[in-house]
């Protein structure tokens, strides 16, 4: 199956799902970097739908997760969004914001699958529930949302309960894993490449594995790449940056392995937070990852 040849891309300016002010920024700094004059040079159609408007007012209110109400109407019309540019015939790639924009991605774009596969790029698991979050950041709990676990409202968006299943996720590059996430992990049996797992067998053999896992098991694959994932002396522009992650160049080459796996039908770039970045180097580091992860050849 080849790369839908018509990309839209849709902005989240999401900074309610976390602390640190400026990855609502992340959107404009993507552009900023020429995300879509890269992929016109590559050859795609390309429609920039703009951005869902987000209203930054923190919600105060104590109990509940922070910012539930707001991430929550947020997430719902990405996920009407992202639901609809597939059934028009058209590839949805997602700009963040933070990763608690995965909740409606997931929700609208599973909804076109039987089995979607997910493959989450990440040091983090982003697996708490509110019981088990160290932070009460809502970032921190979008896949396990999106499998059926956690907050009602977060589970419930969109369409009732999960919108995939543990067996058809893989998850590379953590190496922050808090005791609920690795509960988790343990009782769902997820398959999970830390980055031990990346040192020792190397990014080609975990991308081949990973593909390989997911190709006879699934009818779509979503790419969540959050830019964290990378290490942060390379990607210093996001807000919970931990140290040991993949390079640059590996991330090119998993980008590069998924685009010739043919089975790539949507993708979220997510936590891009120009305030904190080095110039725009993160965002720049993203546009090229995109590059290659839409076919972009050396020669
Ligand atoms: N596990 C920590 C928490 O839940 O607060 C840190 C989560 C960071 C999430 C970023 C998006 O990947
Ligand atoms: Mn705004
Ligand atoms: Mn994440
Ligand atoms: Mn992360």
């Amino acid at each position: 199956m080849n790369v839908n040849r018509n990309i839209s891309i849709i902005g989240v300016p999401m900074d309610l799902g976390q602390s640190r002010r400026g990855v609502d920024m992340g959107p404009s700094a993507v552009r900023y970097a020429g995300m879509k004059e890269r992929l016109l040079e590559i050859g795609y159609e390309v429609k920039d739908l703009g951005d869902i408007t987000v209203d930054h007012t923190l919600d105060e209110s104590e109990g509940q997760l922070k910012n539930l109400n707001e991430i929550a109407r947020v997430s719902d019309e990405l996920a009407a969004t992202s639901d609809g540019v597939i059934k028009e015939g058209n590839f949805p790639l997602i700009v963040g914001g933070d990763h608690s924009i995965a909740i409606g991605s997931l929700a609208g774009i599973s909804r076109n699958y039987e089995n979607l596969g997910v493959i989450w790029y990440d040091a983090h698991g982003d697996l708490n529930t509110p019981e088990t979050s160290p932070s009460g950041n809502i970032h921190g709990m979008p896949l396990a949302a999106s499998l059926g676990i956690g907050h009602k409202r977060l589970v419930n968006l969109y369409a009732e309960g999960a919108k995939i299943k543990p067996e058809n996720l893989v998850i590379i590059g953590a190496r922050s894993l808090d005791p609920g996430e690795k509960e988790l992990i343990r009782e769902k049996g997820i398959r999970v490449y830390t980055m031990h797992e990346v040192d020792r067998m190397g990014m080609p053999a975990v991308i081949d594995e990973a593909i390989g896992y997911l190709k006879e098991r699934t009818d779509g694959l979503h790419l969540s790449l959050d830019l964290d994932g990378l290490d942060p002396s390379e990607a210093p522009g996001v807000g919970t940056p931990v140290m040991g992650g993949m390079t640059y160049r590996e991330s090119h080459l998993a980008m590069e392995m998924i685009h010739e796996s043919g089975m790539l039908t949507s993708a979220e770039f997510v936590e891009v937070n120009p305030i904190l970045d080095d110039r725009n180097r993160t965002a720049d580091l993203a546009v090229g990852l995109m590059g290659s992860l839409f076919g972009e050849k050396l020669k």
